[in-house]
C-alpha cells in the first residue's frame, strides 16, 4: 500500500468517482477505498474529515489532499503514474486534455437529463439540446478514434485519463439508449467491455438492490 485513498460516492450515482477509481484500477495500482453514501442526513458530516469541499471523489496521498476529479486524474498521473495518465506526445495530450476538460466542464443537459444510473436500463428520447450534446460527443469519439486511436481501442489508443471521462458517459449512453455513430458505438462497447467498467457497474447494482431492499423493510415497518 503506497498510502494512498480514494474517497468515493455511490458506485450506482457517482459518475466523478469513477474517473479517479478507474484510472488507479487500470494501473493496478494499490490504494483504499472509502465509500460515502451521497445525499444522506449524515452524508457531509462523514465526508468533513477528507472533503473540503464536501463532495467525492477526493484522494488523500502521504500528506497531500486532492478533490475535484479532475485535478485528482491530473495529481494521480504526475506523482503515482509517472505521467503514464496521459498519452505520450505533446499534440495527443493536448487534445486528451481538451476532451477530458470539456467533458469535466461541459454537457449541462447530459448531466441533467441522463444523470448516470447504472440500474437504469429505460429509453428516453432526448431533448433537442441534450440530441445536439449527443452529437458533440458523437463527433469527439469518432475524430478521436480516427484520428489517435491506431494504438488500440481506447480514444487515442492506449488507455487514458481521457477514457476514465468517458466511461460514466459511455453507461449513460448504454442506461437511456443515445443513438450514435457506428464509430462512435464501437468506441463507448471497448468501454463497457472494460473489466473495471463492468466491475464498477456490477457493484452499483447490487448497492442499488440493497438500498431499495432497505427501503422496502422500512415501509412495510412504519
Ligand atoms: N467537479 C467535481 C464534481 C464533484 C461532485 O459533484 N460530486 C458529487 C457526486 S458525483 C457529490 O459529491 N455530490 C454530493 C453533494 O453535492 O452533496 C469533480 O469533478 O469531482
Amino acid at each position: 500500500m503506497n498510502d494512498l485513498r480514494l474517497v468515493i460516492g455511490n458506485k450506482n450515482y457517482s459518475s466523478w468517482s469513477l474517473a479517479p477509481w478507474l484510472l488507479l484500477n487500470m494501473h493496478d495500482v494499490e490504494f483504499e477505498e472509502i465509500q460515502v453514501a451521497l445525499y444522506q442526513d449524515n452524508t457531509a458530516e462523514k465526508l468533513g474529515p477528507y472533503s473540503p469541499s464536501l463532495k467525492v471523489p477526493v484522494v488523500q496521498h502521504h500528506d497531500v489532499t486532492v478533490w475535484d476529479s479532475l485535478s485528482i486524474c491530473e495529481y494521480l498521473s504526475e506523482e503515482v503514474l509517472l505521467g503514464a495518465g496521459w498519452p505520450a506526445g505533446a499534440k495527443r495530450r493536448a487534445t486528451a486534455r481538451s476532451v477530458s476538460a470539456e467533458m469535466h466542464s461541459e454537457f449541462p443537459n447530459l448531466k441533467r437529463d441522463w444523470p448516470m444510473n447504472c440500474s437504469a436500463k429505460v429509453a428516453m428520447k432526448p431533448s433537442d439540446a441534450l440530441r445536439d450534446e449527443i452529437a458533440r460527443i458523437d463527433a469527439i469519439w469518432s475524430c478521436c478514434r480516427r484520428r489517435y486511436g491506431e494504438n488500440g481501442h481506447y480514444l487515442f489508443g492506449r488507455f487514458s485519463i481521457a477514457d476514465c471521462y468517458m466511461a460514466s458517459v459511455a453507461i449513460v449512453f448504454e442506461s437511456y439508449g443515445a443513438e450514435l455513430s457506428a464509430e462512435a458505438n464501437a468506441y463507448k462497447e471497448t468501454l463497457l467491455d472494460n473489466p473495471f467498467v463492468q466491475k464498477w457497474i456490477l457493484a452499483g447494482q447490487q448497492e442499488e438492490r440493497e438500498a431499495q431492499g432497505e427501503r422496502i423493510k422500512l415501509t412495510s415497518v412504519g
